[in-house]
């Protein structure tokens, strides 16, 4: 792994110190970190400017992503970030496709699904998890907390009330009346932008130009019991590797475990890529191979320039992005118009 303290990016290397001699090989690793002190001259670090730290988030979610926003603005870390972020959708009932007030699966269950990744590379993740509001704050407790990347079920359920997490039921008044009138006709068929809506993947990069993303659900609506999505799947709803990016995504999660969606994202700007062109290309892997034909599926991601990207398949996807103290919706662009 390489040590980022002791190199820089590509440009400023190019541009300040063009007689340092470093292998190609080496340099296409580094991506762009942003400061170096050779091993030939220790002391002589150079700092370069990285992008201003941002958050940036599937669907719209100003709220959240100012809970993101707040604790970079306070200097603190990405995953700090991330996981305050996500929290808010979490806690909300209104939102009906993430934690306390998410729908439930056929058999009125609501079973959450989330995963967060920070800029070592460490993972956290639960699925099928139930009763528990913060799915993400249990996750990145599996995440630091035990030598494991995934606890499911009632595993996940147990280990969250060992740490003090509290059992609550999840299930709102209104989710429960909407899964009644869905048992009329039980007919499962999920519908573009509409069911899918809003569960949150999001990135951050905070003020020393680290990544960290989160991502988390309640899933599919009346999706069988058992069933875990891409959202908490690394390198399937995200993926972040520090030195390239991060890459998150939503929608129809068997197309996206498919392809390793948020994975695929972070190896194609890996080979030179822009957050927009891997995005793109992620989708159409996906359009190309499989059937697509009322199916949403959303890619996000960001590179360690800060540059963006976003694609969807179907129109309707769009983000949150949050920088230099504004936030804008925009709607990506998308493979059927
Ligand atoms: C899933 N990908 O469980 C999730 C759903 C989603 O916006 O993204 N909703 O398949």
């Amino acid at each position: 792994m390489v040590n980022r303290r002791r190199f820089l990016t590509l440009s400023s290397l190019a541009g300040l110190v063009p007689s340092l001699s470093f292998s190609h090989s080496k340099l296409m690793h580094i991506g762009a970190s942003k400061t170096l002190s050779t091993a030939d001259s220790p002391n002589s670090t150079i700092h370069t400017a990285g992008p201003s730290p941002l958050v940036i988030s599937t669907w719209k979610q100003p709220k959240a992503n100012a809970a993101a926003q707040a604790v970079l603005d306070r200097g603190g870390r990405a995953l700090e970030a991330v996981e305050a972020g996500v929290r808010v959708p979490e806690a909300d009932p209104e939102d009906m496709s993430v934690g306390y007030g998410g729908r439930p699966d056929r058999d009125g269950h609501v079973t959450l699904d989330a995963c967060i990744m920070d800029e070592k590379g460490n993972a956290g993740s639960v699925t099928f998890l139930e009763h528990i509001m913060h799915p993400i704050s249990v996750a990145r407790a599996v995440m630091e907390k035990t030598p494991h990347v995934m606890l499911s079920g009632e595993g996940a359920l147990s280990f969250a009330l060992a740490q003090g997490f509290k059992k609550e039921n999840l299930l709102t008044k209104k989710a429960e009346k909407e899964w009644r009138e869905w048992l009329k006709t039980a007919n499962y068929k999920p519908i573009a932008n509409i069911e899918r809506h809003d569960t949150i993947g999001m990135l951050a990069i905070d003020s020393k130009g680290d990544i960290s993303g989160a991502c988390t659900t309640s899933g599919l609506a009346y999706k069988m019991h058992g069933r875990v999505g891409d959202s908490p799947i690394i390198g399937a709803g995200l993926f972040v590797d520090n030195e390239i990016g991060g890459a998150c995504a939503t929608g129809l999660g068997e197309l996206v475990m498919r392809t390793c969606g948020s994975f695929l994202v972070v190896e194609l700007m890996r080979q030179g890529r822009t957050p927009q062109q891997a995005c793109e290309e992620a989708a159409l892997r996906i359009v190309n191979k499989q059937e697509f034909k009322d199916i949403q599926v959303g890619f996000l991601a960001v590179n360690k320039k800060g540059e963006h990207g976003a694609f969807s398949i179907q129109p309707g996807f769009n983000f949150t992005l949050s920088q230099d103290k504004e936030t804008k919706v925009t709607d990506a662009k998308s493979y059927l118009k």
